[in-house]
């Protein structure tokens, strides 16, 4: 018996040593541990034993099963190192291979445009100041000289909330609320979304950005507007741009008028981008209106002020000749990337 279990070991063992793949591991388990295995029937066959050399004989199955199991244990380890040891090895990263290029982000336009326009005003000696987009009708209108029945106040121009709350439709406001503080002088701009019922296209979104400004001393003449806004065009366009003020009209300014700039295309001879004209007109200003000066608690005859008004996406269109508005909000990577 005891030569018999002998040579099942060294047979196990031999297959063991033998074996080249995890499978034939488990083959081998099976064939001498399993239920109908070589060492199993060793033990069924106990009752051929004689009684007082039973225990012995279970005594050396067992170390028997023992051995074998840590043998095969051992190879198991062996094969499952290697498999390791081999993936590594393929999944090796090359550190020389040149990196995938990330995609770099890119500042709107509106940003740019924004950004520039900010600068140019802080470095007047500007404070920037922001408000919010849902404003009280008072604040938007009433406070700017703007009466109940201005068409601008119709419901076919002006988002409502409710009969005394809407979405602003100029940044306005923002300014109402600086100069009710009472600190005075005021030298601001307000920039900000505003929204108005419009239709899409190429020109128009019923929501869109606005830069307006404001400044409130005593002895602020329309000259130092006119000086002002002059400034601001030829850091925006370039030293060469001259400018034209033209006569206008406005409920919050008296006088009021619009500003047009040479043609930065062609100098001002005329060109298909300003379709002959030689000028494009780029904002709205005036004095402000003594009225509204009253409404807010400022003496008028103490003080006086100018105001002007921008569209930022005019801007952004015109000076990176931009054809239509919406490509400003559709945020497709191909258009932003120029930018
Ligand atoms: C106060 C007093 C006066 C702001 C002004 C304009 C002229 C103007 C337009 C430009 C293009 C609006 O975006 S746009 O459609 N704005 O022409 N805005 S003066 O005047 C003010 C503002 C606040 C207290």
């Amino acid at each position: 018996m005891k030569a018999k279990l002998q040579k099942i070991m060294d047979d196990a063992l031999a297959r063991i040593n033998a074996s080249e793949q995890m499978e034939t591991l488990n083959e081998i388990k099976v064939s001498f541990l399993g239920k109908k295995g070589e060492l199993t029937s060793v033990l069924k066959s106990m009752k051929d034993v004689a009684p007082e050399d039973r225990p012995m004989v279970g005594q050396l199955v067992n170390d028997a099963r023992n051995v074998i199991e840590s043998k095969l244990e051992e190879k198991r380890a062996k094969f499952e190192k290697a498999a390791l040891e081999l993936k590594l090895q393929n999944e090796t990263i090359d550190v020389t291979l040149p990196a995938k290029k990330p995609m770099v982000g890119h500042r709107h336009p509106n940003t740019k445009v924004l950004e520039e326009v900010k600068k140019i005003f802080v470095g007047m000696g500007y404070e920037v100041v922001e408000g919010p987009e849902v404003e009280y009708d008072y604040y938007n209108f009433e406070a700017l000289n703007i009466p109940a029945n201005h068409p601008a106040k119709d419901e076919q121009d002006t988002f409502y909330i409710n009969s005394n709350i809407l979405l602003r439709t100029q940044t306005s406001g923002v300014q109402v609320h600086e100069m009710e503080k009472g600190k005075l002088p005021i030298r601001m701009i307000a920039p900000g979304r505003v929204f108005r019922s419009d239709e899409v296209d190429a020109t128009h979104s019923p929501s869109f950005h606005q830069i307006e400004g404001l400044v409130i001393d005593k002895n602020v003449t329309f000259a130092d507007l006119k000086g002002t806004l002059e400034q601001f065009a030829m850091e925006l366009f370039g030293p060469e741009t001259k400018v034209k003020f033209r006569p206008h009209h406005f409920q919050f300014t008296e006088p009021s008028a619009e500003v047009d700039v040479s043609c930065f295309k062609c100098g001002g001879k005329g060109c298909r981008f300003c379709k002959g004209e030689g000028w494009i007109e780029i904002l709205g200003c005036g004095m402000v209106h003594p009225n509204v000066l009253k409404m807010s608690g400022i003496d008028p005859e103490e003080y006086s002020g100018f105001a002007f008004g921008v569209g930022l996406e005019r801007i952004a269109l015109l000076k990176y000749e931009i054809d239509d508005m919406r490509l400003l909000y559709e945020n497709d990577y191909r258009f932003l990337k120029q930018f």
